[in-house]
Formats: structure tokens, C-alpha cells, sequence
């Protein structure tokens, strides 16, 4: 404890030398993404600091109503701006994450690194990493209550979509009595819970509709009825006017399966490769799994790229679960 409270020192002392700071998340961003980038950018203007926000993808629709969304630019916006030589990483477990943002920090620039992911690899030069958070929102909670400034409901807001949104909805079992007690305190800032639940998590857009009906039809279960896994390819998204932003929550539906321990999603990317999302019930720590492929992510949902053929990639990776559900047997 007394060891992340040196940290929020050196995290703070870090913001108040500065005066200009790129903040940014990770590409294809979620609602911890986006709220925690959002937070850090009230909380640096409230502190009277310059800060820009960017994001390698566009921000998804159902985030575009929380507040101060519409300053996070895109990157193209920025190809004009000067480097930036003092950056705020939020959810961000590895460089490679940022996407292409990484080409708007200078090489010696001073970057803090906030996080919850198991697999971050301390990139920065400042670090607020805690795998132990339900969300990096969690943290930045922490963090702010440290510095003794005033919650605003619009930087309350922010903080509770990331709790809300990691926690899917304050159901998975990262939701602690920590998670529970911060989120109630920032009700009382004024945070709108039911309104946030509304945007971010009662909300399907069109596309996500599509690709959901594309993705079902695909669904496919293992013999022991463990694993279920759907598939949906560049033709499903360019016909069904989807982008990435739309793909939240289709992976859920496998795992949602009754008897199902791990579901999955494979994508067809422009790239060649397979996007791979994982998610488990209870047993399995799909991290392992995503990190055997050079992805990562959390123990109940994880992610990663594999190259090959359609049948090989699914082999593969069908493999490496199955071996994981037979660990985990007694
Ligand atoms: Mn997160």
C-alpha cells in the first residue's frame, strides 16, 4: 500500500512539472479505455495542464456521449502537432498497443503508464500498474483521491464507465467490495448511473446487430460442449455496414452457451491473420492462452493475432484451449 502510495507521489509530482501531455489507449478502444483516457484529461485540465487526447481508432458510438468525448481527436488530426515528449498511457499493456500514436512521442519522451493488465511490460518511465484492479479506472480512483482535488461529476463519470464496463456491468468476478465502494462514492459526485448504463451497455448499434446475426450463425460447439466459437469474416463487416467498434460484447454470446467454459471469436483480418478474442467462464485463464499466441489480456477475457489458414489457425487455437480445459480438470 505505502509502496502505490510513493507511486500516486511520483505519478503526481510527474503531471504538475509538465505542461503539455498526449494521454492514450489502446486501439479498438473499450469503455475502460476510453472512460479512463477521458479522466485523465479532465483531471489534467482541472490541475490547469494542456492536454491532448488521441486514440489510433475512432471512438465507438456508444462512448461518444460520455463527457468530453469529442475532444479525442484522431491521429491524421494531429500529423501537424509537435511530438509530444510527456504522455499519459491508460490500459495500455504493451507499446505496441497504441497503435500508430506511437509516431506522435519523441524517443525520449516521459511516459506514464497506467494500468491493470497481468501482461504490461512497464514500457514507461513512470508506472501505475496494479494487476490486481478490476479496471485502470480502478487506479486512476486511487490516484485522484490522493491528490485531494474536487470530483466533478463529468470526471466521476468517466471513472465509473470504466469500473462499470471492465466489470461488464458489475457482473464478473473482478467486481470487489473495492469496485462497489468507489462506484458508490462516485454517485455521490453526481455520476448518472443509469444513464451511463444506457449508452454503453443497453445500446446495439445496427451493425453490431448484423454481425451478431452473421457471427450466431457460424457458432459452432466442441464435442464435451466446453468450447463454442463463431467466426465472421471481411465479407460480414463489409456487408454488414460494421466496424471494429461494433464487435463489442458478439464474443459473450459463445461463452454465454450454457455448459460452455471458453468462448471465442475468430475474425478475418485485412492483414491476412486472425483476430482471436477469448473469454471463460470461471476456470480457464484465457490470458495464458492469447499469451502462448503473443497476445494477452485478462484471465477471463484475452486476445491475440494468429497468422494462417482458416482451418489452421481454428485448430490451433481450438488445441490450445481444449489442453487448458484439461488442466484445469482434478
Ligand atoms: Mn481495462
Amino acid at each position: 500500500m505505502s509502496r502505490m502510495n510513493d507511486s500516486f507521489r511520483e505519478a503526481t509530482r510527474f503531471v504538475l512539472e509538465g505542461d503539455r501531455f498526449l494521454v492514450v489507449s489502446h486501439v479498438d478502444p473499450d469503455g475502460d479505455a476510453i472512460g479512463s483516457t477521458l479522466a485523465v484529461g479532465h483531471l489534467l485540465h482541472l490541475l490547469g495542464k494542456r492536454a491532448v487526447m488521441v486514440n489510433a481508432s475512432p471512438v465507438p458510438a456508444k462512448y461518444g456521449k460520455l463527457p468530453g468525448a469529442e475532444e479525442i481527436v484522431k491521429l491524421q488530426e494531429l500529423r501537424d502537432a509537435s511530438p509530444f515528449d510527456r504522455v499519459i498511457a491508460v490500459d495500455v499493456a504493451d507499446v505496441e498497443r497504441m497503435g500508430d500514436c506511437r509516431s506522435l512521442i519523441t524517443s525520449d519522451a516521459l511516459l506514464l503508464n497506467i494500468d491493470h493488465h497481468r501482461t504490461n511490460n512497464r514500457f514507461g518511465t513512470h508506472h501505475l500498474i496494479n494487476p490486481d484492479a478490476a479496471a485502470t479506472a480502478e487506479i486512476l480512483y486511487d490516484w485522484i483521491e490522493s491528490m485531494e482535488i474536487q470530483w466533478t461529476k463529468e470526471l466521476a463519470t468517466c471513472v465509473y464507465t470504466g469500473l462499470l464496463t471492465d466489470t461488464g456491468g458489475f457482473r464478473y468476478s473482478n467486481t470487489t467490495p473495492s469496485v462497489m465502494k468507489r462506484a458508490a462514492r462516485l454517485l455521490e459526485f453526481g455520476v448518472d448511473a443509469p444513464w451511463i448504463a444506457e449508452q454503453v451497455l443497453e445500446t446495439l448499434t445496427i451493425g453490431q446487430l448484423n454481425l451478431l446475426r452473421r457471427g450466431l450463425s457460424t457458432l459452432r460447439l466442441s464435442e464435451d460442449g466446453r468450447i463454442a466459437w463463431m467466426w465472421l469474416t471481411l465479407q460480414d463487416f463489409s456487408e454488414s455496414g460494421a466496424g471494429e467498434g461494433d464487435l463489442d460484447g458478439i464474443v459473450n454470446y459463445a461463452r454465454n452457451v450454457i455448459g460452455v467454459e471458453v468462448g471465442i471469436l475468430f475474425r478475418q483480418l485485412k492483414s491476412g491473420a486472425v483476430k482471436v478474442s477469448l473469454r471463460s467462464r470461471r476456470r480457464v485463464d484465457v490470458s495464458e492462452v492469447a499469451g502462448f499466441f503473443g497476445g494477452g489480456g485478462h484471465a477471463r477475457a484475452a486476445g491475440c493475432t494468429v497468422a494462417g489458414t482458416r482451418d489452421e489457425v481454428e485448430r490451433r487455437v481450438l488445441l490450445r484451449v481444449s489442453e487448458a480445459l484439461e488442466r484445469m480438470d482434478p
